[in-house]
């Protein structure tokens, strides 16, 4: 394994001597649920101060497809969800275990360890880990653990308890060989509905609730009727979203207890670290709430990336990164040529112009359509493959908010060659693999 010299974004930076001649890194991603990027972080001064002051923030992360299991899936591979079949929360056995990076990395000598959610409705030890602890029932309070094989009742917090099985796993790997590198996922429950607070966060102050021009929609003529006959209750939403900045200020704490542990251990250092969410969440966007959606308060995430040495510390990179882009990122970083081709790219050297989104319906919610979408930031053009033409939607640069759908009458009547191309990209890219892909 050879470790690679990479400098991320704006602040261009010759790499030190240490980062020409370290092992391959340790590799650990925390990935929170439901964590929406707008809004969220102003309550994690913890994690901000690791990741943003001390790493990269990319502002365009992108969920290519909003949704638990499907975007859990494509984080391990590295594959579009059209690639690998993981299309809603039920289909985690058609996952090719053998293609994600525990496997492959385990393969090359690395430990491989995974705290908290693993895939939904999973419910035996996760293949190709040498350490677990993953809920077997979700919860705030009184969840239920698989700990190395063995059932725990867990009465406390979850998301401590996350934190501390994080640790335990960290130690174990480092007491058993120092210089064996590792990976390891934490991913708490946290913010996921219902959102309970720990005991000490229950009545936290928030910062009070501002509107914004999405959540002021209230014409929604121009989007599909699918979209004009869901509403939301706001003030429904409202509690929701203080639940979710509690939840998350107990993920603040656990973020700063592992990196304590790893300064502890003194693997702080070589360690690529990410912090990012499965999917987003619209606290009353289009007076929508939830997620799964083609709307940026679905598919936008927190994204960040830290690597002392390597990754610019404070730096803000506006390249579109995605879900999809971990897997060829850490085999980058960790030397190592997979046995399959991943669809994403390596965030320090990759530069899209587009993304493809996607989205599929399932029987639990039979209302949301498939979706199919191009997406870059500001300009959407997203097709419903089982609705007519009058469903499409195309969002300006200028239409930030994404209030009014112009495909009728921009696109369709003014600019024919323009809808041409982005319908031709649209089709070739919704079946793309591997290098064809954006
Ligand atoms: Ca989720
Ligand atoms: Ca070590
Ligand atoms: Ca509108």
């Amino acid at each position: 394994m050879v470790a690679l010299v990479m400098v991320a974004g704006a602040n261009h930076h010759e790499p030190t001597a240490h980062a020409q001649s370290s092992r391959p890194p340790n590799v650990l991603i925390i990935l929170t649920d439901d964590q929406r990027a707008k809004g969220t972080m102003g309550v994690m001064d913890q994690t901000r101060s690791l990741f943003g002051e001390g790493g990269t923030k990319y502002r365009n992360g992108i969920a290519t497809t909003p949704r638990c299991c499907p975007s859990r899936a494509s984080i391990f591979t590295g594959k579009y969800v059209h690639n690998h079949d993981v299309r809603t929360n039920s289909d985690t056995p058609l996952l090719n275990t053998t293609e994600t990076m525990q496997y492959q990395l385990k393969q090359a000598g690395y430990a491989t360890g995974i705290v908290g959610k693993y895939l939904n409705a999973w419910r035996i030890s996760p293949p190709h880990f040498d350490q677990w602890a993953t809920y077997q029932r979700t919860g705030y309070y009184n969840a239920v653990f698989n700990y190395n094989g063995t059932i725990v009742d867990v009465p406390g917090y979850s998301t401590t308890y996350v934190g501390d099985k994080a640790a335990d796993v960290l130690n174990n790997f480092e007491s058993q060989d120092d210089g064996r590198p590792w990976f390891m996922q934490v991913s708490p429950f946290a913010p996921h509905g219902p959102a309970i607070p720990e005991d000490q966060y229950a009545s936290s102050l928030i910062s009070s609730w501002r509107d914004n021009p999405a959540t002021a929609e209230t014409n929604r003529r121009d989007k599909p009727d699918y979209i004009r006959s869901s509403y939301a209750r706001k003030s429904k939403i409202m509690l929701f979203r203080e639940r979710q900045l509690r939840a998350l200020m107990s993920v603040d704490d656990m973020v700063a207890s592992i990196f304590t542990e790893l300064e502890a251990l003194g693997e702080a250092g070589n360690t690529l670290a990410f912090f990012v969410s499965d999917n987003g969440f619209h606290w009353y966007e289009h007076r929508l709430a939830g997620k799964r959606l083609p709307y940026d308060d679905s598919l936008r995430v927190p994204f960040y990336v830290r690597w002392p040495g390597h990754v610019a510390a404070g730096a803000s990179d506006r390249r579109i990164v995605a879900n999809i882009d971990f897997a060829p990122t850490v085999y980058a970083a960790a030397g190592i040529n997979p046995t399959y081709r991943p669809d994403g790219k390596n965030v320090f050297t990759s530069h899209r112009r587009r993304i493809l989104t996607e989205g599929f319906s399932d029987s639990k919610k039979p209302h949301i359509p498939d979706w199919r979408s191009l997406w870059s930031p500001g300009a959407v053009y997203v097709r419903y493959p089982g609705l007519d033409a009058r469903g499409t939607e195309y969002y300006t640069a200028a239409d930030k908010w994404q209030l009014e759908n112009v495909y009728r009458d921009g696109i369709r009547n003014n600019t024919p060659s323009n809808e041409a191309k982005l319908e031709r990209l649209l089709n070739d890219y919704s079946s793309c693999r591997g290098a064809g892909c954006p």
